[in-house]
């Protein structure tokens, strides 16, 4: 099997260091804007990652010291036309946003500079997002006679409340990273995004992988149905964890004071 680190794409980078794989925008003369391209090879590289068993997170970053990723190509604006062109291309891309939200490994987006638009979009399909502290998150849209098309009208108001999004989308300001920690969009700050994001990768890598990803499943389904409905959810994947032999392992470890070993299983 093609080892991750071998892929060759133009404009996105896969380094794996044991479990952890590392996704980089890399564009940086354009600070990482999302062309048709790259989009698509963000796609290949998250399609070869979900069928890697040996990566437990993903993290995704921007190449360069100024970006995470500066929105959408906006030099590719000009060839859209009409309805029926927009229509399409916000499908194919909120595909790509809903590839990586619903990886069933824990995704963090290293917030290392800009992430305007597409790239704010792209950093919300992720499950916690870690920011430097010179970030400037925003969706600039509305100033460009858009709204956002890669899911930021429904990710951001789940994620920050309705009247917090309206307020980003609306007067399409950036904020600073220590504004976006404070509302939630952010989960971390820090000197190094990548090193804090890493931190955080090992953190949930530690947890039994089969109990992750049905968090992530059970929050993910949940909040797209009522309360009965999410605890409907929450109590089959409960009863799967139960099933599972690291359940049995967890328990072990804590009455026996020992490190738990989990095996996946
Ligand atoms: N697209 C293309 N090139 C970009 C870019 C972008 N989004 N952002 C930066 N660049 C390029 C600049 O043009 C410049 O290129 P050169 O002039 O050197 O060739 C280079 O990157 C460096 O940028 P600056 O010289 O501007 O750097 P500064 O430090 O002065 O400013 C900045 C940094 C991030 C404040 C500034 O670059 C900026 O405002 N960039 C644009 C941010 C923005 O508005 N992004 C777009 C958001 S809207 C859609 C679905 C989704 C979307 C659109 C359509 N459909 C379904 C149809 C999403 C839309 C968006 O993302």
């Amino acid at each position: 099997m093609t080892q991750l680190d071998e892929l060759e794409f133009d404009n996105v980078q896969i380094d794996q260091h044991g479990p952890i794989a590392v996704l980089t925008v890399n564009r940086p003369r354009a600070l990482n804007a999302l062309n048709a391209d790259t989009l698509s090879e963000i796609a290949q590289a998250v399609n070869m990652i979900i069928e890697d068993a040996e990566v437990g997170a993903l993290i995704i970053t921007g190449g360069g010291e100024k970006a995470f990723v500066a929105g959408a190509d906006i030099s590719e604006f000009g060839d859209l036309e009409g309805v029926y062109d927009g229509r399409e291309l916000a499908l194919a891309g909120q595909d790509v946003m809903h590839q990586i939200s619903s990886l069933p490994i824990p995704v963090i987006a290293a917030i290392n500079g800009y992430a305007l638009g597409g790239g704010l979009e792209l950093a919300l399909a992720c499950d916690v997002r870690v920011a430097s502290a010179g970030a400037r998150l925003g969706l600039p849209e509305t100033g460009l006679g858009l709204i956002p098309g890669f899911g930021g009208t429904q990710r951001l108001p789940r994620l920050i409340g309705t009247g917090r999004a309206l307020d980003l989308i609306l007067t399409a300001r950036q904020v600073r990273a220590d504004e976006a920690l404070a509302m939630g969009l952010v989960n971390y700050v820090a000197d190094n995004a990548l090193t804090k994001a890493r931190e955080v990768a090992e953190a949930m890598l530690k947890n039994a992988p089969i109990a992750v990803s049905l968090v992530k499943e059970a929050v993910r389904r949940g909040m797209d149905t009522t309360l009965e409905g999410g605890l409907e959810i929450e109590a089959d994947l409960f009863g799967m964890t139960v099933a599972t032999k690291d359940f049995r392992e967890g328990v072990d470890a804590f009455l026996n004071k020992r490190p738990a070993e989990f095996q996946g299983e």
